[in-house]
């Protein structure tokens, strides 16, 4: 079990506060805070260690390159995955817009379908409308049912031997939806289509293991599992890697170049071009022993609980409308909602002066919010070192914010 007050004691922000009360930070699916292992191992490389990677002969530069490299051989671990088929990227929304692009190029022609849903982050909804326009394929979108959840039915109805792709989140970032990868990947592939998963909102999460979730790519972001900005990861088996081609072109990613061609490096430096984020990704190396450190099945069974606490409080406001699954079973740290009649940033804007942190607008998912009839929502979302008297004063706050702005 997870302590949370101890683990705030490891967050150095944690104990910042706000107009004298003390801060209750409910956005870690925006970014997460970062443990003081974290803020020490990039202050550290910069102190000790900076020098450009793979290129130096020089000591530093084999320094720089170790930490680099180790960093990915964590990651790798953390996912259950090889280490030259772990991408590092600058984030989800630059990965997706990798496997969008180099997908599009070798997989996308006219007439052929890419499968997505309503329930995308815009990250990895529009680089797909961009590929669909570019080659001139159809873009689709399966639904989802009155709950909440994946339409399988619906899915299972739009995929045919023309479907080359189907790109999912694994963890919906408003409805908190936990979606069937495993299933959507074996219906996928059936029909032959690549099957490209958004991890953003999981990765940092649930345990998850990219063998057993069967897909062929997935990206996810640093600075949401208490890494650093500025790094993400893109996970591919190795066989499409090899197949696609690279999304940046320029240095690092090249083995040979003339002045009228280039040959490609071996992976994944393919797919890395020019100088990537060291620091950052040697600070995602120290998130990522941090979190197995702690456990992910622990950080799991934390997040349900405050999850749980969360929706029966909800439940019990007749004034507040909850959208996705009611089960905490099948959601994950996410909890969007809204209370009738008051504008979304109305609430955020009355908690944020009790020092209570929640988003509020559509969370870069505008087709959900339209089919939700809604122009925006709030949300809360936890991580590890949130406290169940955190979901509590959340709730004591919302009493106070119904009472001052309820329309009469
Ligand atoms: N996909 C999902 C499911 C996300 O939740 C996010 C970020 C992204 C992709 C993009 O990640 P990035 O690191 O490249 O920005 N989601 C949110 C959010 O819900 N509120 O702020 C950012």
């Amino acid at each position: 079990m997870i302590d949370p007050k101890a683990a705030r004691e490891d967050f150095p922000l944690l104990s910042q506060k706000r107009g004298g009360k003390p801060l209750v930070y409910l956005d870690s699916a925006a970014t997460s805070h970062k443990p003081a292992p974290v803020i020490e191992a990039v202050a550290s490389f910069y102190r000790e260690a900076n020098a450009n990677v793979h290129r130096g002969l020089y000591q530093l530069s084999a320094l720089a390159t170790e930490l680099y490299e180790g960093a990915r051989g964590k990651v790798a671990r953390f996912i259950g995955a090889p280490p030259e088929e772990v991408v590092f990227t600058h984030g989800t929304t630059e990965a997706l817009n990798l496997a969008a692009h180099s997908l599009g190029e070798a997989k996308v022609g006219a007439g052929d379908e890419i499968l997505v849903t309503v329930m995308e982050h815009h990250a990895n909804l529009v680089p797909w409308q961009q590929v669909a326009r570019r080659h001139r394929a159809r873009l689709l979108a399966a639904g989802i049912t009155p709950e909440g959840e994946l339409d399988l039915d619906d899915l299972r109805a739009k995929l045919s031997p023309r479907t080359k792709v189907v790109a999912l989140t694994h963890v919906s970032n408003v409805l908190g939806t936990i979606n069937p990868i495993p299933e959507v990947a074996r219906l996928a592939q059936e029909v032959g289509a690549v099957v490209v998963v958004d991890a953003a909102q999981s990765v940092p999460h649930l345990p998850v293991d990219v063998q057993e979730l069967g897909a062929d790519l997935v990206a996810f972001s640093g600075h949401k599992m208490l890494g650093p900005t500025g790094i993400g990861v893109l996970w591919g088996r190795r066989e499409l890697l090899e197949e696609l081609p690279p999304f940046l072109t320029g240095g690092e990613m090249i083995r040979e170049v003339w002045l009228e061609r280039a040959t490609w490096n071996e992976l994944p430096y393919k797919f890395e071009a020019g100088t990537p984020p060291i620091a950052q990704a040697v600070g995602l190396g120290a998130a990522v022993d941090y979190l197995s450190g702690v456990g992910m099945a622990e950080v799991r069974a934390h997040d349900r609980e405050l999850v749980r606490l969360t929706l029966e409080g909800l439940a019990a406001r007749p004034y507040v409308e909850v959208y996705g699954p009611l089960d905490p079973d099948r959601r994950g740290g996410v909890v969007a909602f809204n209370l009738q009649g008051i504008h979304p940033h109305d609430v955020a804007t009355l908690l944020d002066e009790e020092g209570i942190a929640i988003r509020a607008g559509h969370h870069c998912a505008q087709p959900l919010h339209r089919l939700l009839g809604v122009a925006a929502t709030c949300r809360v979302s936890f991580y590890l070192y949130n406290t169940p008297e955190e979901v509590e004063l959340f709730l004591g706050a919302l009493d106070r914010v119904w009472a001052a702005l309820r329309p009469q």
